[in-house]
Protein backbone atom coordinates (compact mmCIF):
# COMPACT_ATOMS: atom_id res chain seq x y z
CA UNK A 1 0.00 0.00 0.00
CA UNK A 2 1.65 3.44 -1.29
CA UNK A 3 1.97 6.08 1.76
CA UNK A 4 0.00 8.89 1.45
CA UNK A 5 -0.61 12.46 3.12
CA UNK A 6 -4.07 14.07 3.23
CA UNK A 7 -5.74 17.17 4.60
CA UNK A 8 -8.20 17.06 7.52
CA UNK A 9 -10.33 19.76 8.97
CA UNK A 10 -12.10 19.66 12.23
CA UNK A 11 -14.59 22.11 10.85
CA UNK A 12 -15.49 25.28 13.53
CA UNK A 13 -18.72 23.54 14.07
CA UNK A 14 -16.62 20.74 15.89
CA UNK A 15 -14.38 22.94 17.57
CA UNK A 16 -16.85 24.95 18.85
CA UNK A 17 -18.59 21.66 20.10
CA UNK A 18 -15.61 20.20 21.59
CA UNK A 19 -15.35 17.79 19.79
CA UNK A 20 -11.69 18.40 18.46
CA UNK A 21 -9.93 15.79 20.44
CA UNK A 22 -12.81 12.90 19.75
CA UNK A 23 -12.57 13.41 16.23
CA UNK A 24 -8.66 13.80 16.00
CA UNK A 25 -8.73 10.61 18.57
CA UNK A 26 -11.08 8.71 15.49
CA UNK A 27 -7.79 9.42 13.12
CA UNK A 28 -5.04 8.79 15.18
CA UNK A 29 -6.50 5.48 16.46
CA UNK A 30 -5.93 4.32 13.10
CA UNK A 31 -2.41 4.14 13.24
CA UNK A 32 -2.40 7.38 10.84
CA UNK A 33 0.81 9.39 11.76
CA UNK A 34 -0.12 13.22 12.58
CA UNK A 35 2.50 15.27 10.29
CA UNK A 36 0.88 18.25 10.67
CA UNK A 37 -1.68 20.11 13.05
CA UNK A 38 -2.90 23.58 13.83
CA UNK A 39 -5.54 25.82 15.07
CA UNK A 40 -6.20 28.39 12.45
CA UNK A 41 -8.85 31.16 11.28
CA UNK A 42 -9.29 30.49 7.24
CA UNK A 43 -9.47 33.46 4.88
CA UNK A 44 -11.84 34.01 2.53
CA UNK A 45 -9.00 33.62 0.12
CA UNK A 46 -7.69 30.28 1.35
CA UNK A 47 -11.48 29.30 1.56
CA UNK A 48 -12.42 29.73 -2.24
CA UNK A 49 -9.23 28.21 -3.44
CA UNK A 50 -9.74 25.42 -1.18
CA UNK A 51 -13.49 25.07 -2.22
CA UNK A 52 -12.60 26.44 -5.60
CA UNK A 53 -14.36 23.21 -6.91
CA UNK A 54 -17.87 24.07 -5.76
CA UNK A 55 -18.04 27.66 -6.89
CA UNK A 56 -21.19 28.80 -8.27
CA UNK A 57 -23.31 26.20 -6.77
CA UNK A 58 -26.19 27.32 -4.68
CA UNK A 59 -24.29 26.43 -1.31
CA UNK A 60 -21.16 27.78 -2.00
CA UNK A 61 -21.50 31.23 -0.44
CA UNK A 62 -23.01 29.23 2.75
CA UNK A 63 -20.16 27.15 2.67
CA UNK A 64 -17.58 29.79 2.70
CA UNK A 65 -19.32 31.82 5.31
CA UNK A 66 -19.09 28.68 7.68
CA UNK A 67 -15.90 27.76 6.93
CA UNK A 68 -14.34 31.49 8.06
CA UNK A 69 -16.97 32.10 10.78
CA UNK A 70 -14.36 30.57 13.54
CA UNK A 71 -11.20 28.84 13.93
CA UNK A 72 -10.70 24.94 12.57
CA UNK A 73 -8.35 22.31 13.58
CA UNK A 74 -5.98 21.56 9.89
CA UNK A 75 -4.03 17.71 10.13
CA UNK A 76 -2.47 16.32 7.93
CA UNK A 77 -2.42 12.70 8.09
CA UNK A 78 0.39 10.41 6.41
CA UNK A 79 0.13 6.19 5.94
CA UNK A 80 -0.51 3.88 3.85
CA UNK A 81 -4.02 4.32 2.15
CA UNK A 82 -4.49 7.71 4.00
CA UNK A 83 -7.05 9.39 2.13
CA UNK A 84 -9.80 6.41 1.61
CA UNK A 85 -9.27 5.63 5.33
CA UNK A 86 -9.73 9.11 6.45
CA UNK A 87 -13.01 9.39 3.88
CA UNK A 88 -14.04 5.99 5.60
CA UNK A 89 -13.95 7.56 9.21
CA UNK A 90 -16.17 10.76 8.19
CA UNK A 91 -18.92 8.89 6.43
CA UNK A 92 -21.09 10.58 3.97
CA UNK A 93 -21.08 14.02 3.38
CA UNK A 94 -24.55 14.43 4.29
CA UNK A 95 -24.71 12.66 7.81
CA UNK A 96 -27.76 11.54 7.27
CA UNK A 97 -26.21 9.07 4.80
CA UNK A 98 -23.49 8.65 7.17
CA UNK A 99 -23.44 5.02 8.92
CA UNK A 100 -23.18 4.97 13.01
CA UNK A 101 -19.62 4.44 13.40
CA UNK A 102 -18.61 7.33 11.23
CA UNK A 103 -17.83 11.26 12.46
CA UNK A 104 -20.50 12.53 10.74
CA UNK A 105 -22.92 9.66 11.47
CA UNK A 106 -22.30 9.83 15.45
CA UNK A 107 -22.10 14.18 15.51
CA UNK A 108 -23.55 15.31 12.56
CA UNK A 109 -27.02 16.14 11.41
CA UNK A 110 -27.47 18.63 8.76
CA UNK A 111 -24.91 18.53 5.38
CA UNK A 112 -24.22 22.37 6.01
CA UNK A 113 -22.82 21.17 9.55
CA UNK A 114 -20.92 18.27 8.67
CA UNK A 115 -17.67 18.89 11.19
CA UNK A 116 -14.81 17.52 9.13
CA UNK A 117 -13.12 18.01 5.92
CA UNK A 118 -10.89 15.16 4.54
CA UNK A 119 -9.19 14.80 0.73
CA UNK A 120 -10.83 13.39 -1.86
CA UNK A 121 -8.38 11.60 -3.76
CA UNK A 122 -4.44 11.94 -4.51
CA UNK A 123 -4.43 14.99 -6.53
CA UNK A 124 -6.68 17.02 -4.40
CA UNK A 125 -4.73 15.66 -1.05
CA UNK A 126 -1.45 17.35 -2.43
CA UNK A 127 -3.11 20.44 -3.53
CA UNK A 128 -4.92 21.17 -0.26
CA UNK A 129 -2.25 19.84 2.14
CA UNK A 130 -0.24 23.11 0.08
CA UNK A 131 -2.67 25.21 0.62
CA UNK A 132 -2.96 24.84 4.24
CA UNK A 133 0.93 24.34 5.16
CA UNK A 134 4.38 24.93 3.91
CA UNK A 135 6.65 22.39 4.42
CA UNK A 136 8.39 23.60 7.76
CA UNK A 137 5.17 23.03 9.35
CA UNK A 138 5.02 19.32 8.44
CA UNK A 139 7.36 17.08 10.38
CA UNK A 140 9.08 13.35 9.50
CA UNK A 141 9.48 12.02 12.51
CA UNK A 142 9.46 7.62 13.38
CA UNK A 143 7.69 6.32 15.92
CA UNK A 144 9.52 3.50 18.10
CA UNK A 145 5.48 1.45 17.48
CA UNK A 146 5.88 1.54 13.74
CA UNK A 147 6.30 -1.60 12.52
CA UNK A 148 3.32 -3.03 15.09
CA UNK A 149 1.47 -0.54 12.56
CA UNK A 150 2.50 -1.65 9.53
CA UNK A 151 4.58 -4.15 8.41
CA UNK A 152 7.38 -3.96 6.30
CA UNK A 153 7.32 -7.77 5.19
CA UNK A 154 4.05 -6.44 2.96
P1 LIG B 1 -17.17 16.26 1.12
O1 LIG B 1 -16.94 17.27 2.22
O2 LIG B 1 -17.79 15.00 1.68
O3 LIG B 1 -15.96 16.00 0.28
P2 LIG B 1 -18.20 17.84 -1.10
O4 LIG B 1 -16.79 18.03 -1.53
O5 LIG B 1 -19.19 17.36 -2.10
O6 LIG B 1 -18.30 16.87 0.17
O7 LIG B 1 -18.76 19.22 -0.53
C1 LIG B 1 -17.94 20.03 0.28
C2 LIG B 1 -18.77 20.55 1.42
O8 LIG B 1 -19.82 21.38 0.92
C3 LIG B 1 -19.50 19.47 2.21
O9 LIG B 1 -18.70 18.90 3.22
C4 LIG B 1 -20.65 20.22 2.79
C5 LIG B 1 -20.98 21.23 1.72
N1 LIG B 1 -22.07 20.77 0.86
C6 LIG B 1 -22.00 19.85 -0.12
N2 LIG B 1 -23.18 19.67 -0.70
C7 LIG B 1 -24.04 20.51 -0.06
C8 LIG B 1 -25.42 20.80 -0.18
N3 LIG B 1 -26.19 20.20 -1.09
N4 LIG B 1 -25.96 21.73 0.65
C9 LIG B 1 -25.20 22.35 1.58
N5 LIG B 1 -23.88 22.13 1.74
C10 LIG B 1 -23.32 21.22 0.94
MG1 LIG C 1 -14.96 17.24 -1.08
Amino acid sequence: MELERTLVLVKPDGVQRGLVGTIIGRFEGTGMKIVGMKLMHVSEDLASRHYAEHEGKPFYDGLVNYITSAPIVALCLEGPDAIAITRKLMGATRPNEAPPGTIRGDFGIEVSRNLVHGSANKQDAAREVGLFFNDAELIDYARSNDVWIVSDEG
